[in-house]
């Protein structure tokens, strides 16, 4: 890629994308129930090899390939981005500082679509403060037994409580804050550990997890004891941008149906686009949807080359991105008018989905942070 445009494989394989997710993907998203994992759907992304492209076998992940996925399949069904976006984030964890005995036990799983997996973070009382969270692993028997027990609860978990494992971030004690946390890999099934999903306004599964002594050993540490924080924040690193694409495709989406829409609906005597008030905001939110997109393929870009300011650039690209996705689908519902706010309509659907990116992998105003100290640092 170069600065400003994407190869032309690149831009080949996105078309190719969009087709696979609008034939394949999409009628088997129609056939979930919402708020539910959707298995078959999940299975398909592995048939098709896509979840391999988000976790290849071999070298790095590479966040442009993460970041042309989301947007593509965005386009076409936000279930199916969402299924694939969410199988990354909970295992990319584990391929980034696992064990070779835990990315052989599932990585082959989550790939093929058959394992689902997801990520731990959130709590009722910590979730910008991520830092503050309390759910403890106590102990169990001297320290030299590695063995611990996790009690407390996690919320909001995309997933949960259906995931076949979640990479769980709990409060070892060796410091205050950030310094004193863990990751472990916990399969589900272990005892202690439950869940119930969430009515939410994403149409996504999103649910709780709750841990009563749930028992964990030095075999599912992720990384390093006390060292998780970081395990967390390098995952955001790598995910916050590919949000940004998540976002842009939507946009794209409520702009292509605004484009039809306006050229084909008539009002005070000729189409609704030959008002100008009308063309000027599909300028308008074209132009914005084109700076996010730059912005996302810049931090990807910056990522896949080891630049040392990525966690500045992916906040930006997350802040800016999601932000404008809201902006283009709400003009979207405005040019469309009531048909747009009937259950099952395309924009009904983008409606809701818009929403939540702005708030997880970090709220907007938390990217403003992660910016502002970036900056200070710098200066
Ligand atoms: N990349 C790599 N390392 C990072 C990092 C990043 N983006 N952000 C923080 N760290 C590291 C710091 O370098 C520091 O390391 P040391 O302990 O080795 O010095 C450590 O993490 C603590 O950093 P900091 O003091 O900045 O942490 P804070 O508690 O102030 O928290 C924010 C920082 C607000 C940025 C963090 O809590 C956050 O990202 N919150 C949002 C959480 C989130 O996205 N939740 C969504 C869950 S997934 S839906």
């Amino acid at each position: 890629m170069t600065a400003f445009a994407l190869e032309p494989e690149d831009r080949k394989w996105c078309a190719e994308l969009r087709a696979l997710a609008a034939g394949r993907l999409r009628p088997l998203a129609e056939r979930g129930e919402p708020g539910r994992v959707n298995r078959p759907l999940v299975a398909a992304l592995g048939e098709l090899g896509l979840l391999r492209r988000v976790l290849p076998a071999e070298g790095p992940v590479r966040a442009l390939d993460l970041c042309l996925l989301r947007e593509s399949l965005a386009q076409e069904s936000t279930e199916a981005e969402t299924a694939l976006a969410l199988q990354g984030l909970g295992t990319y964890p584990v391929v980034q500082s696992g064990t070779a005995a835990q990315r052989d036990r599932w990585l082959p799983e989550v790939v093929a679509g058959r394992a689902v997996a997801a990520f731990a973070l959130s709590e009722p009382a910590a979730g910008s403060d991520a830092a503050a969270l309390t759910l403890a692993a106590e102990p169990d028997g001297p320290p030299s037994a590695g063995r611990w027990r996790l009690t407390g609860e996690k919320c909001w978990i995309s997933n949960a409580p259906e995931a076949d494992f979640a990479t769980v971030f709990a409060r070892t004690g060796g410091g205050a804050g950030s310094r004193g946390i863990t990751a472990f890999l916990v399969p589900a099934g272990r005892p202690g550990l439950s869940g119930t999903a969430l009515d939410m306004l994403s149409p996504h599964p999103i649910g709780t997890l709750t841990f009563d002594g749930v028992p964990v050993s030095r075999d599912d540490v992720v990384g390093e004891v006390d060292r998780g924080f970081g395990v967390a924040m390098r995952t955001l690193n790598l995910f916050r941008p590919s949000v940004g694409a998540f976002a842009v495709g939507m946009a794209q989406a409520a702009l292509d149906a605004a484009l039809a829409h306006t050229a084909e609906r008539t009002a005070f005597g000729g189409p609704l686009k030959e008002l100008q008030s009308v063309s000027h905001q599909l300028a308008e939110t074209a132009t914005r949807i084109e700076a996010a997109r730059l912005l996302v393929y810049a931090a990807a870009a910056a990522y896949d080359s080891g630049a040392p300011d990525i966690a500045k650039r992916s906040a930006m690209a997350k802040l800016l991105a999601t932000e404008t996705a809201q902006h283009a689908v709400d003009t979207a519902v405005q040019l469309h008018g009531a048909r747009a706010l009937r259950r099952g309509h395309l924009l009904e659907h983008l409606y809701r989905e818009v929403r939540a990116p702005r708030i997880y992998e970090g709220a907007t105003e938390v990217q403003r942070t992660v910016i502002a100290r970036e900056l200070f640092r710098e200066g």
